[in-house]
């Protein structure tokens, strides 16, 4: 157990160290409780760090067996062994080969982090901080080894042994013991170690690069699997040719594995040569996976592939860079999406999730900015503010810079940041060069936490035909920094004249607009155009051009207007998600004051046209999608009362679904299936719109939409329309839906990745039994705790996705989650921890169940022992 949960580690503080490891030669003698490492370290005193210092190596939960410098064992006096590591007290000062062997438990490992076993697979996790785990090293990123690993295992357990790199040697050995040897040529931070071992089945593919390299893909799975990972294999073929295309990054090694395992804390790894996944976001078949399954998939196959250039080649010099690979890497695979998906769908569904992240997370105590400057456990740093947030900051350079001066940037970074590892500064300055421009406003936003509003009022004059736009920024305090300067705000724009799109647009002052790009700067600026015809309505922000709360009144009729359009796809979709939250936001009002909720027949008026003459499926699907309870809560920012908001956003959607009954009926049945399944963005979207109508249609009048639903879920023949129709039927009371439920759950019995979409479900009924269903389900018996995807896909949803019933007025579900946590801590803290992040809004609650929520979050502060996972998390939360 770490010790240190107490002292931060401060950005401020970085120094190099004082000895650098160049070669690792690893080897690995796995078995199931007394795995052995031998680890040959080629070491040196580091030019840049301090002469004559002790060596003081990283280890935890190790068990030394021996150790030997240039052959010789090392006296007991000439080092120190501690909880936390090793200290060689006077190392030579000239290389040396420090050869050390330890001895470490896999099957005790429950905390997913160094090699462990999953399901009998062993494998590792070295992300942020586990190499130590495996064997005493300098364990940080800014010190890069070029590995050789030899693996040696019983080959009946064992058939398969995979490293990073090439391999390079196998054979058999006496015993039934069989070995492999991997090398990789690249030198890497020990957070990109991995091997693997066990009984996998594999599918293989072929991949040429663009310089003519010819690349072996393995894709493994568990034994019998094979079919469903055929999805990613595609998306890893797809992703590869894209980079070289999008960013000229061409593969390096010859052979590229993926590792799909059942037990992984987070969603996968970008190992070198042999990136390690969450199963579930490898396996897919038309039976098992949704539409928004194959999406993730692609999208997370695309982004650890992604890393090898922007994670591996050029990595982070310390963890506070952690943004420099994520956010650029989150941006790159966004960007793929987008390509080989729809662009404005695709954007609406990012905004949609940083919003409900992010968001959440930059107005609570858990705040921090896209490069934190202190923390207490990095492994509680991998959030939505150094992934979404950190790609939203690459997306604007790319719009302050032009796409052009910004490839250029990429290309400078790309090459001159080669094999290092790499700062935000580094970073920034190869666009400082590449533009001419002075970037040091601009890196504000990796400095400063909290979502900056935007506030604009417009004055027409019509008879100048002037508009005048008058913009305000300001970012709210949050933890440890009170006081916030200005940030470069880049907002795209455009003018919606009852003509049409006003263009191109020009100032007073005779200036025309590139691209429609106006960008503040300063804490107040404003704009004034000409030439505007009167009832023209300003569409700000268009594409999400930063991630700010945009403050601008509009009435109904400029939402219709923008609704119906704007030339930009994104601020249509927001006209209509703008409309429907000011209708909740009044509902909740009204409910909070005990009168019946209002709504305008114009809005769902609007909706229904949008189907009549509907083209873009996907895009449709958006729309109908109205603002979760989540977004309506973070719209009212305090004082909520969560049951008003279900109460409202249920109201609204019932309102919508009896006004337009027919109109929603008779599109769903338009869009019934013809043909097979196929998981295309165009066939996604068709499947997407028609649940989105049935459960609009449901909702307003379920005598309607119930037998619909039930006859969907009993002829579909694909997940998307099965869970589709069983979503619809949840939120229903009744048996039909415990029918439904109780033949899918026996349906799926033997396939946990469906099953937890069956949890996942279950968990997330907005109705006071909810909890009860929950406890009941923990003793399921393909429930675990201890398996990630179980314990999210149960206990994550109900915290997460279940607003009305986690925040319950009797505390019940705080009490809930706080024991889960507390049971959970000792055996995987990152999960604890995750779970306990449901949290982070208490303090926007209204005052009982913030005094609720406190009284548990203190419950678990109050106990001794916590980790530093936990710990980090509850006093953050609570400060
Ligand atoms: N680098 C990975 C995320 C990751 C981080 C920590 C982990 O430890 C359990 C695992 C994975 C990514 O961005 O995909
Ligand atoms: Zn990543």
């Amino acid at each position: 157990m770490r010790t240190d949960a107490a002292t931060p580690v401060r950005l401020e503080d970085y120094r190099p160290t004082d000895y650098l490891i160049d070669t690792v030669s690893l080897d690995v003698r796995l078995h199931a409780t007394a795995t052995v490492v031998r680890a040959e370290l080629g070491i040196r005193p580091n030019p840049a760090g301090v002469a004559g210092a002790a060596l003081r190596l990283d280890g935890d939960e190790l068990e030394l067996l021996s150790i030997t410098l240039d052959g010789l064992p090392l006296a007991p006096t000439a080092y120190e062994i501690s909880a936390t590591g090793l200290t060689v007290l006077s190392p030579p000062q000239r290389p040396f080969r420090l050869t050390m062997e330890t001895r470490i438990n896999p099957t005790a490992n429950t905390k997913l982090m160094g090699l462990y076993r999953s399901s009998g697979v062993y494998c590792t996790q070295c992300e942020a901080e586990g190499f130590r785990r495996i064997t005493y090293f300098l364990d940080r990123p800014d010190v890069m080894a070029v590995y050789t690993t030899r693996i040696e295992a019983d080959a009946a357990e064992a058939p398969v042994l995979l490293g990073n790199g090439d391999p390079v040697e196998s054979g058999t050995l006496p015993n039934g013991r069989h070995f492999a040897v991997w090398r990789d040529p690249h030198p890497k931070p020990c957070y990109l170690f991995a091997l693997v071992g066990g009984k996998l089945g594999r599918i293989g593919g072929e991949f040429t690069t663009m310089s003519g390299r010819k690349v072996e893909l393995g894709i493994y799975v568990e034994p019998g699997k094979e079919a469903r990972a055929g999805y990613a294999l595609d998306a890893l073929i797809r992703s590869m040719r894209w980079d070289e295309t999008a960013f000229g990054c061409e593969y390096d090694l010859d052979v590229f594995n993926i590792v799909a395992v059942s037990d992984f804390n987070m969603g996968a790894m970008e190992n070198k040569g042999l990136n390690i996944f969450n199963d579930k976001y490898v396996l897919a078949s038309p039976e098992t996976a949704t539409d928004a399954d194959y999406a993730a998939i692609e999208a997370i196959i695309a982004h650890e592939y992604f890393h090898n250039w922007t994670g591996n080649r050029i990595t982070c010099r310390d963890w506070f860079q952690l943004c420099l690979k994520e956010g650029l890497t989150v941006f790159r695979d966004q960007e793929f999406s987008s390509d080989e998906r729809s662009r404005p769908v695709k954007r609406i569904a990012d905004v949609r999730t940083l919003r409900a992240q992010q968001f959440a997370e930059d107005s609570g105590p858990l705040a921090h900015p896209v490069r934190p400057s202190a923390y207490r456990e990095i492994n509680n740093f991998y959030t939505a503010t150094v992934y979404e947030k950190g790609a939203e900051v690459i997306r604007m350079l790319k719009a302050l810079l032009g796409a052009t001066t910004f490839k250029a940037g990429m290309d400078l970074y790309l090459q001159r940041c080669d094999g290092a590892a790499a700062t935000i500064e580094d970073f920034l300055a190869c666009f400082a060069q590449a533009s001419g421009r002075d970037l040091s406003q601009f890196s504000l936003w990796y400095r400063q936490a909290g979502t900056p509003s935007v506030a604009v009022r417009t004055a027409y004059d019509a008879a100048a035909r002037t508009l005048r736009l008058d913009f305000a920024q300001s970012t709210p305090p949050t933890p440890g920094q009170n006081d916030k300067e200005p940030v470069v705000i880049p907002i795209r724009l455009g003018v919606v004249s009852p003509q049409g799109e006003v263009s191109p647009l020009r100032t007073v002052t005779g200036e025309t607009l590139d691209d429609g790009l106006f960008v503040l700067e300063r804490t107040a600026d404003s704009l004034t155009l000409a030439d505007i015809p009167p009832h023209s309505v300003p569409s700000l922000l268009r594409g999400f051009s930063a991630p700010v709360r945009l403050e601008q009144e509009l009435q109904p009729e400029d939402l219709l207007t923008l609704f119906s359009r704007d030339a930009d796809p994104f601020n249509r979709w927001q006209a209509a998600q703008r409309y429907a939250m000011r209708l909740m936001v009044r509902a909740v009002e009204a409910l909070r004051s005990q009168s019946a909720p209002v709504f305008d027949v114009a809005f769902a008026q609007a909706l229904g046209e949008l189907l009549l003459g509907v083209d873009d499926h996907a895009f449709a699907a958006q729309v109908m999608a109205l603002p979760s309870e989540a977004d309506v809560a973070r719209e009212l920012g305090r004082d909520i009362d969560p049951d008003a908001v279900l109460h409202a956003r249920k109201a609204l959607r019932a309102f919508v679904g009896s006004q337009i009954g027919d109109t929603l009926a008779a599109t769903y049945e338009r869009l019934a299936n013809k043909g097979p399944y196929s998981p295309d963005a165009a066939s996604a979207g068709r499947r997407a719109l028609r649940n989105a109508t049935l459960d609009l249609l449901a909702a307003g009048d379920p005598a309607r939409g119930i037998p619909l639903a039930q006859a969907q879920f009993a002829a579909a023949d694909n997940m998307t329309d099965q869970i589709g129709a069983l979503a619809i039927l949840a939120q229903h009371p009744g048996d039909a839906r415990e029918d439904a439920l109780e033949a899918f759950g026996a349906r799926f019995a033997g396939d946990p990745l469906v099953l937890d979409k069956w949890f996942g479900l279950q968990a997330a009924i907005p109705e006071a039994a909810t909890l009860d269903r929950v406890r009941r389900l923990m003793s399921h018996p393909a429930f675990s705790l201890a398996n990630p995807n179980r314990a999210r896909a149960l206990v994550g949803a109900f915290a997460m996705a279940n607003m009305s019933q986690f925040h319950r007025a009797d505390g019940a579900g705080y009490a809930f989650l706080a024991d889960i946590v507390l049971q959970l801590d000792g055996a995987n803290p990152q999960l604890a921890a995750r779970l306990l992040g449901a949290f982070r809004t208490w303090r926007s609650l209204e005052h009982t169940r913030r005094a609720k929520a406190e009284t548990e979050l203190r419950r678990i502060a109050a106990r001794p022992d916590l980790s530093p996972d936990v710990s980090d998390i509850v006093t953050r939360s609570l400060a």
